[in-house]
């Protein structure tokens, strides 16, 4: 199948020093060459050259000075023809550019479009291609070295690896199934064989458990009695006046984020509405949106200011998350402590909830509360991986998948089940793990795959 020229902006929009537009496909060259002029006058783009000179409207009109590039097929991105033309990066002239380009043939691309096809032409694995658009999207540098790792091969290495494992204890299963009087075979190394490959199999899935949330990021919930300091701990955390303070019980009535990065992961903290009855209709929305936010957090910070008596509703929001989820903070150190607070803060203790207590309006200990929220995140001595592999969620499903099957397949083989019958688990691991480097592949997935990407990789 022959597949259309394709166009797009491929740097960001709005105001920047260049702005790139790449063409790909089997009209690259032709089109890129119809709306360009040589500043030397010279017949053909030489490949992998940089030439100095214009692009000119159909009109005849000179719309920027460029440089343009021509790379010929398979040795591009996309493996196709390829013509990039750099051009000032004001968004006007790009997409000037880009409409001449389009008027000349060219369709278009979709999100995703050039990764795809140097996909579809074997210039990389599907692994691979996530990759670019994981490394794209980082927001840490613990997620970019995941993704760089991943973009130069790794995950495919480590995947081939077991997946040629797999074909060799196929291979002497086969040859049991086909030749029974002359072959025999060695259950016990069958069996280790598989576990072994198993093993590996776990230890890529834990990763994935462990480090995405490095890629993920994570949501942290400030929330709690009005008044408490909420939006304190959040400017204190932040180092910055991002809400707004005041005495006034209900001066935060919608929920207000911002990411900092804590231990490496990339960490939205949301302050939310405090916990109470209210008949003022927006303050009930902010509420209730931010008991839904409590649900969706990694962690909630349930901030009690000590110097007051605490209601029984905040103390009820303890039951919605899991206790290794929660961090309850007592504000306001600096004030008397309420008697009711004493107590409740000695229950919880007792039920092995992590206390720290804080002055939001000194910033005393608030560190101390970071780094609460940071080992919570990574448990405690886990380090941001250096050089491990860490696969994404589509990767991670399929390598469960996998595991599942080996699982069902040493269990058969325990329990004496003919080879016949078993051998198609190893079969069915095998494809799970085909379809992580995307050697086996379905539209559906590619889909999926490619529409995460930008316009324009
Ligand atoms: N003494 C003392 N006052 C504090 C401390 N933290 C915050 N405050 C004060 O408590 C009041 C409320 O602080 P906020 O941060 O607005 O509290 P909040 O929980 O966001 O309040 P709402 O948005 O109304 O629910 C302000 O006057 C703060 O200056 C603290 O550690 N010590
Ligand atoms: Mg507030």
């Amino acid at each position: 199948m022959e597949l259309d020229t394709i166009c797009a902006i491929s740097t960001p929009l709005g105001l920047g020093g260049i702005g790139i537009i790449r063409i790909s496909g089997k009209h690259a060259l032709l089109i890129g060459e119809s709306i360009f002029r040589s500043k030397k006058n010279i017949q053909r783009i030489k490949p992998y050259h940089l030439h100095h000179g214009y692009i000119v409207s159909s009109q005849g009109e000179i719309i920027d000075e460029v440089l343009v590039s021509y790379m010929p097929s398979p040795g591009s991105y996309t493996g196709e023809d390829v013509f990039e033309i750099n051009c000032h990066g004001g968004p006007v002239v790009v997409q000037k550019i880009l409409k001449e380009v389009i008027s000349k043939g060219a369709r278009l691309a979709q999100a995703g479009e050039f990764t795809m096809r140097a996909f579809l032409n074997g210039k990389m694995d599907l692994s691979q291609a996530e990759a670019v658009c994981e490394l794209i999207s980082s927001k840490s540098e613990a997620a970019m070295h995941i993704a760089s790792k991943k973009l130069h091969g790794a995950l495919k290495k480590k995947i081939d690896n077991i997946k040629q494992g797999l074909e060799h204890i196929m291979a002497q299963l086969l040859a049991h199934m086909d030749f029974e009087e002359e072959i025999d075979i060695d259950y016990l190394e069958i069996k280790q064989k598989t576990s072994d490959l198993l093993d590996e199999t776990t230890r890529l899935i834990k990763n994935h458990d462990h480090y995405s949330v490095f890629v993920q990021g994570a949501k942290v919930v400030l929330c709690g009695e009005v008044n408490a300091g909420k939006s304190s701990i959040l400017n204190a955390i932040l180092g910055r006046e991002r809400a707004i303070v005041t005495p006034v019980p209900g001066t935060t009535r919608d929920y207000i984020e911002d990411t900092i990065n804590i231990h490496g992961i990339p960490t939205k903290i949301i302050d939310t509405a405090g916990i109470r009855t209210s008949d003022d209709e927006i303050e009930i929305i902010g509420v209730n949106k931010g008991r839904e936010l409590i649900k969706e957090g990694d962690i909630i910070c349930l901030i009690f200011d000590v110097s007051s008596e605490p209601s029984q509703e905040v103390i009820d929001l303890i039951n919605l998350k899991p206790k290794d989820k929660i961090i309850c903070v007592a504000n306001k150190i600096d004030l008397p402590t309420h008697k009711k607070i004493s107590s409740l803060l000695k229950e919880l203790e007792k039920k092995g909830i992590d206390i720290v207590y804080t002055c939001a309006k000194t910033g005393e200990h608030i560190d101390r509360l970071v780094n609460t929220i940071g080992h919570k995140l990574l448990g405690r001595g886990i380090e941001p991986p250096e050089g491990d592999i860490v696969p994404n969620i589509r990767q991670a499903e399929n390598l469960k998948q996998a595991k599942q099957e080996l699982n069902d397949f040493i269990r058969s083989l325990d329990q004496g089940v003919e080879i016949d019958l078993i051998y198609t688990h190893l079969e069915s691991a095998s494809r799970y793990l085909s379809e992580i480097t995307g050697e086996i592949s379905t539209e559906d997935v590619l889909d999926k795959v490619f529409s995460n990407f930008c316009i324009g990789k």
